[in-house]
């Protein structure tokens, strides 16, 4: 075979994680592990870390490329955490899946200091709902040789879903993912180590969660990857009457339109199932 001259295509982009590739030729799915105290028994402790690296382990036997290991909750309403509590956390469940599995380890943290101990301790990718706009995120993220996911959210999580307000939501979206990105390069960020993310549920009501959905390609033509979380948000609770792991259904629905419309990692709770219905949706899509 003739070697590839020039830039990887965008129609197969490769995602450099510090000593890992990964490979978005097909969708992936991110595995989520929330280490904190309302996910197992109480975060932080010897206990709920062991229970958390089961449960990571469990979900790269699943068939997850990326585990997304939070300590601190961002869904709304959640408070911040401490960074020295998010320390404790993430950083001995990142080391023991960095040797119990092959999955990239991302990190869900927007504390430089955090990113910098995950980075140490195995992490691959740093996925930060702020978009780097902590003081020193930027630095940290670059310096760490991980792959950067930029996510776009309207308020801070406390408060995010009091009144989101756009008057063009698709357009504020794209807009903003594109000047973090240009942002992020500029400070030094290669190009194949950044991800982008719409943000789902992040300062959205169910109408701008379904108009950012059903325009995605206007964002996944681009040309940063584009990483999606829908999995058991309260939009499938809006629209199904569904609570927890009972919006299986409509998070693997989500899951294959995001794929449809162009996006390449799927966070998701449910990765046997979302797995399955990515596999059958790329081998159609595939062959477009
Ligand atoms: C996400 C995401 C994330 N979501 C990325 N990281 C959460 N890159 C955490 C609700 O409406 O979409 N992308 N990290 C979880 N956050 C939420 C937000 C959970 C909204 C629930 C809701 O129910």
């Amino acid at each position: 075979m003739r070697p590839r001259a020039g830039p990887i295509s965008a129609a197969h982009p490769i995602l450099r994680c510090a000593g890992k590739s990964l490979d978005l030729g097909a969708p992936q799915v991110m595995g989520v592990l929330n280490v904190t105290p309302d996910s197992f028994s109480d975060g932080g402790d010897h206990a709920s870390a062991a229970a958390a690296i089961a449960h990571g382990v469990r979900l790269a036997g699943e068939g997850a490329a990326l585990i997304d290991v939070g300590g601190e909750s961002t869904r709304p309403g959640a408070p911040p955490v401490a960074v020295e509590e998010q320390l404790r956390r993430v950083v001995p469940v990142i080391e023991a899946l960095r040797a119990a599995t092959s999955a990239i380890i991302s990190v869900d943290t927007s504390e430089p200091a955090v990113m910098r101990a995950a980075a140490r301790a195995g992490a691959g990718l740093i996925n930060d709902v702020r978009a780097l706009r902590a003081p020193g995120a930027l630095e940290a993220a670059r310096d760490s040789g991980c792959a950067v996911c930029l996510m776009h959210m309207q308020g801070e999580p406390r408060t995010m879903q009091d009144a989101p307000t756009y008057t063009d939501v698709l357009a504020e979206v794209r807009d903003f993912l594109a000047r973090r990105v240009a942002w992020a390069r500029a400070a030094g960020v290669a190009a194949d180590q950044l991800l982008v993310d719409p943000g789902f549920g992040f300062g959205k009501n169910l109408a701008h969660n379904l108009t950012l959905l059903r325009g995605l390609a206007e964002i996944t033509r681009g040309d940063t990857p584009v990483l999606v979380g829908l999995s058991r948000k309260s939009l499938i609770g809006t629209l199904t009457g569904r609570s927890g792991a009972e919006r299986i259904h409509g998070s693997v629905a989500l899951a294959v339109l995001a794929v449809a419309r162009g996006a390449r990692i799927v966070r998701a709770h449910d990765v046997a199932a979302t797995v399955d219905a990515l596999k059958v949706t790329a081998a159609v899509i595939g062959g477009e």
